[in-house]
């Protein structure tokens, strides 16, 4: 099995080892954390230490990492550290449960993770680092950009468009053929009927 080390050890990285491991496909060697104290024990998986451990690790043999940092509000760690791991020259992978669905005719890039109950539709791309959390439901001809988190619970109708770096929050529908602009931010629970800037925060029902 491919080598992969995890970077962040909470809540979002415990849902990804457990996903990691449900695949078979990597060995996960550690976690990396900013705070959590070494030889700490995360469902089994120990913290190694910080960051400054990537291209030590990278030279022995781990070429593969993993985002394991969920973002709350916005995306920004998640995106610069998904291109520090990339410039050192890790390969990203997609992490798909095996419980979710994902069209043949959907395309996802390096680095998205799709959680169990999650539904991908036809002819919907994701692209980098990009999140579709536990039960979203993103339907067909959407495209997704780059680092955009899809809480837990989100409805994304068809031919939608959610630009780089949006956090769309828990449980919140985006009706059919809306544009959301790069790094918004919608808040939880909201119904979004009409296109949202880009930079913007709306909330509500209907968003505002
Ligand atoms: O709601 C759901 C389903 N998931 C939430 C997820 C989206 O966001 C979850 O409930 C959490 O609220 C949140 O999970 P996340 O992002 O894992 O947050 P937290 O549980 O606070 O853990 C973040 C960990 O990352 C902490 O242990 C931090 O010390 C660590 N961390 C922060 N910045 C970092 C860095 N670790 C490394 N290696 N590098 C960093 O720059």
């Amino acid at each position: 099995m491919d080598k992969i080390v995890v970077i962040g050890g909470g809540g979002h990285a415990k849902v990804l080892i457990e996903l990691i491991r449900g695949s078979g496909r990597y060995d996960i060697i550690g976690i990396l954390d900013s705070q959590l104290e070494i030889g700490l024990s995360v469902l089994g998986v120990s913290v190694l230490g910080r960051d400054e451990l990537l291209r030590d690790l990278y030279d022995k043999e781990v070429k593969n990492a993993c985002i394991g940092i969920g973002s709350i509000n916005n995306n920004n760690k998640r995106k610069t550290l998904f291109e520090k791991v990339k410039e050192i020259g890790f390969g990203v992978p997609q992490l798909v449960h095996s419980k979710s669905i994902l069209s043949d005719e959907s395309k996802i890039a390096d680095g998205v993770q799709v959680m169990a109950g999650a539904v991908i539709q036809t002819n919907t791309f994701v692209d980098q680092n990009t999140i579709i959390n536990t039960g979203a439901i993103v339907d067909h001809d959407c495209i997704l950009g780059k680092h955009v988190h899809i809480c837990p619970g989100v409805v994304i109708s068809g031919g939608c468009i959610i630009g780089d770096g949006a956090f769309i929050g828990a449980g919140s529908t985006v009706i059919q053929g809306v544009k959301i602009g790069k790094g918004t931010l919608v808040g939880a629970g909201s119904l979004v009927v009409h296109d949202v800037f880009n930079g913007a925060t709306v909330k509500g029902s209907p968003a505002k």
